[in-house]
């Protein structure tokens, strides 16, 4: 049997992050590794880094002839995962297609209901599921015995055949097949505060979240158990990761890399012992850190910290979102991170469920407070969208946000929705009590307030990204915003003048 795996063009990264870095999609590098360890020939295809056309996609099929064409797909990126699996059974229906990754597993009625061309879906962690996948393909096993999938039997019935047992211990799997992906095309780069330029690698040790946010899939998706690979087997896959790519900064992108203290107290003290000289970043939960765990932390190379905040008004935060932490309790880690010397980056959301114009602003002034406290943090904003299998979802469905009979599978329901073509484009937003007027005078006031600017090349996609009058309409507003903030820095400037 012969696989072929793919990226989709607009990447696991969305077009609009195509600029920056570009980094490996960790997923189908697991998927790869246990078919290589299993002597399944291979073959990754991250046409977003190869900048494809769907031209060399079709080349590339026709050259490999695989037996089996698999995609991984984000809710963002789905309508080029559902037109590539097209392609393949275009070229030859013998071909079987399958789909996995987070939007699969959070709605696979809708998309086996709607995607003619897709045979299986893969349901969670694919790794052991695809290697019986292929097993019972070769051995003509039905495919009822495989765990873990979604596909049509020969009535055209779906059937579900049950969710898999979570993978208990991660360190049984191989390490991501780094090795089969063309690694000069990544440029995955960044530069930290000693100046340099520090070529980079994304590694994620742990599945799970213990926490339950309403807009996340994490906790829905891989559970709310925590598993993590062993501190030995971090440090082999950062030290190999040094050897193999001369990597001298790690993205550690676990959902909650700090969810247990002694597992990360150890890989600490693992990397100070080794001194390994790298930088890191991760994302934390402040309200289970404390200040000499952070410490230990920037001893072996923490250079910046991510975590959400999502909202000033403790309402929104605490009842809302379901994060129970005080604002104080964000005050006293930037305070830390500004002793510490480490760079914060707090995210925040506008738009909550619920959230009156009153409160939204509560979220400016933290921003401002944010700066005050640690200038050097870095303040990302987003206004919330609806994600497939979340609690927002059913809310959204609720109050009509997003229609009961909505399907994720059809391009053309977009227009029954709000969306920022230029931004989550094939996404719902989530538009509650607050106008566009208001949304975009908080985005412009986020904009002052961190510092971040609003770049042409962002203006220039929202251009190109326009969709219908309604799209205009919405833009014209956000240009309006910005017109007025403008107009009022300039005054504000020539007044100190
Ligand atoms: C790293 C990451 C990013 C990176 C991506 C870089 C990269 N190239 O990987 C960056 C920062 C760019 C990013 C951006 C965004 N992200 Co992100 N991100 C993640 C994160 C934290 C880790 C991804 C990862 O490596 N997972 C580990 C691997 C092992 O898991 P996996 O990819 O799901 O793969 C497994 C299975 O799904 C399955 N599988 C996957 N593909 C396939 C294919 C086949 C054929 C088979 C058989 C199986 C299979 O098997 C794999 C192994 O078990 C996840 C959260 C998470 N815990 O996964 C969010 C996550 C993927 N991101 C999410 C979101 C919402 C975003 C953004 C929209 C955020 C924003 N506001 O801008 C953007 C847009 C991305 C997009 N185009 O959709 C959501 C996606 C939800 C959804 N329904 O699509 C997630 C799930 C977070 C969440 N909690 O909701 N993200």
């Amino acid at each position: 049997m012969k696989v072929q795996i793919y990226v989709p063009p607009r990447g696991y990264v969305a077009q609009r992050w195509a600029s920056g870095n570009m980094m490996p999609s960790l997923g189908i590098l697991y998927i790869a590794a246990v078919l290589e360890r299993a002597g399944i020939d291979v073959d990754v295809v991250p046409t977003d880094v190869l900048d494809y056309t769907w031209d060399d996609i079709t080349k590339r099929i026709e050259s490999y002839k695989p037996d089996i064409v698999g995609v991984t797909t984000t809710t963002e990126n789905r309508f080029d995962s559902f037109k590539l699996i097209s392609i393949a059974k275009r070229l030859n229906r013998e071909i079987v297609t399958v789909l996995g990754g987070p939007h699969i597993s959070m709605a696979k009625e809708d998309t086996l209901n709607h995607i003619k061309d897709v045979d299986v879906l893969c349901i969670g962690e694919g790794e052991n599921t695809i290697l019986e996948l292929v097993a019972a393909l070769e051995s003509g096993t039905p495919l009822s015995k495989v765990k873990g999938i979604f596909y049509r039997d020969d009535s055209g019935r779906s059937i579900f055949t049950g969710n898999r047992n979570a993978i208990e211990d991660l360190d049984f799997l191989p390490m991501p097949a780094r090795h089969l992906l063309p690694m000069d095309k990544y440029h995955f780069d960044i530069k930290t505060r000693d100046g340099r330029v520090r070529k980079a690698q994304n590694i994620i040790t742990s599945r799970g979240c213990p926490f339950n946010c309403y807009f996340c899939s994490t906790a829905v998706n891989w559970g709310r158990k925590m598993r993590g690979n062993s501190p030995a087997r971090v440090l082999e896959e950062i030290e190999y990761v040094i050897d193999r790519y001369q990597a001298e900064y790690i993205w550690f992108y676990d959902d909650t890399f700090n969810y247990n203290r002694p597992r990360l107290e150890k890989i600490m003290d693992m990397i100070i012992e080794r001194d390994l000289g790298i930088k890191f970043t991760c994302e934390l939960r402040i309200d289970i850190i404390d200040k000499p765990m952070l410490e230990k932390m920037r001893r072996a190379g923490l250079e910046h910290g991510s975590f959400g905040i999502e909202a000033g008004n403790s309402r929104i935060r605490q009842d809302v979102v379901r994060k129970k932490f005080d604002i104080e309790r964000a005050y006293e880690f930037l305070q830390w991170s500004k002793e510490l010397d480490f760079i914060p980056g707090p995210f925040f959301i506008f738009s909550h469920h619920t959230e009156t114009w009153k409160e939204a602003q509560e979220t400016v002034e933290v921003i401002e407070k944010v700066k005050s406290i640690n200038p050097r943090a870095d303040i990302a904003s987003a206004i919330l969208h609806v994600y497939p299998g979340t609690s927002l979802e059913i809310i959204a469905k609720k109050e009509g946000i997003v229609p009961e009979d909505f399907s994720w599978s059809i391009e053309k329901e977009m227009q029954r929705v709000h969306s920022l073509p230029a931004a989550q484009g094939y996404v719902p937003l989530f538009k509650d009590r607050l106008t566009w007027w208001q949304i975009a005078n908080l985005v412009m006031r986020w904009s002052a307030a961190s510092e971040k600017k609003i770049s042409i090349d962002k203006i220039k996609n929202s251009i190109a990204g326009l969709r219908s009058i309604k799209d205009f309409a919405v833009h014209f507003i956000f240009f309006l915003a910005m017109v007025k903030y403008k107009a009022k820095n300039l005054v504000l400037k020539l007044g100190r003048k």
